[in-house]
């Protein structure tokens, strides 16, 4: 049985990806249950087996508790941790009968991220746990973009302490040479950026390569459905290319 945390920039995808790779490994023939721990979310594009949103949502700490919105969500996540060991209980009865748990997660990452919630989720889950940290390529807009998206991959991958996939999304709004530029700019080497911080990022960005050698970036589409068999291949990849991810 294998987690999977979506972790993401705001609106960069999360809630649509959870529901195209959850179709394609139902269409595989798997097992899938889905988490919602987004206390915010209007509507979700999928159906959640467990969702935080009967626990706690946003909308209604700012009226009984007159926060703002982000004090609301910092408030949601709090409250989430500190229910987790039920959360958890209820996740692991249903996960009992799945090959996969997709996990979807606030928009605001740094309030899963840098708070407990999502160290201690990703360390508390039963079975084996990645993270796919998504990529909004519309947050692209210059080299420096590109060192600060990629040391974010990292960031996630530390705070969590689990395997990280990294993903960039929306690939149907480029055209086949702008993804191929994309690529060979993620891909180690020939990175150099000018200007006043182009020193630093050039040094974070070799930091970020030295590290990085054993990943690729799996780029998909979650809107079209498209490159869900790529991102599959890469979860079996981060585990060691050890084959069957169930
Ligand atoms: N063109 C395109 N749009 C996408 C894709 N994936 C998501 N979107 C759009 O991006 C917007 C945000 O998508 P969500 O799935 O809600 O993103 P999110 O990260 O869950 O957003 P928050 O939970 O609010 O942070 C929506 O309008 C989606 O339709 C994609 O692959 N291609
Ligand atoms: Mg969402």
């Amino acid at each position: 049985m294998t987690n999977l945390i979506v972790v993401g920039p705001a609106g960069s995808g999360k809630s649509t990806l959870t529901k195209a790779l959850g179709g394609w490994l139902e269409r595989e023939g798997y097992a899938v249950s889905y988490l919602n721990l987004d206390p915010g979310a209007e509507s979700l594009p999928y159906r959640p087996s467990y969702d935080v949103r009967g626990l706690v949502t946003v909308e209604r700490l700012m009226r009984e508790e007159g926060l703002g919105p982000n004090g609301a969500l910092i408030r949601a996540a709090e409250i989430t941790e500190a229910n987790l060991p039920r959360i958890l209980k209820k996740i692991e009865a249903r996960e009992r009968r799945s090959d996969f748990t997709i996990i979807d997660t606030p928009g605001q990452m740094e309030i899963f991220l840098f708070r407990g919630l999502g160290p201690k989720l990703s360390t508390s889950l039963r079975g084996r746990t990645i993270s796919v940290s998504l990529i909004d390529p519309g947050l692209l807009r210059g080299k420096i973009d590109l060192v600060v998206l990629k040391l974010l991959g990292l960031v996630v991958e530390l705070r969590l302490g689990i395997p990280s996939i990294e993903v960039l999304n929306k690939s149907d709004l480029y055209d086949r040479k702008t993804l191929l530029e994309f690529e060979e700019s993620i891909r180690a080497g020939g990175y150099r950026a000018e200007g006043v911080s182009g020193e630093l990022a050039n040094q974070l960005y070799g930091v970020v390569e030295g590290l990085e050698k054993r990943r690729r970036v799996v780029m998909v589409s979650a809107k079209k459905g498209t490159g869900m068999e790529d991102l599959y291949k890469a979860m079996g990849e981060a585990f060691c290319a050890c084959g069957d991810l169930t």
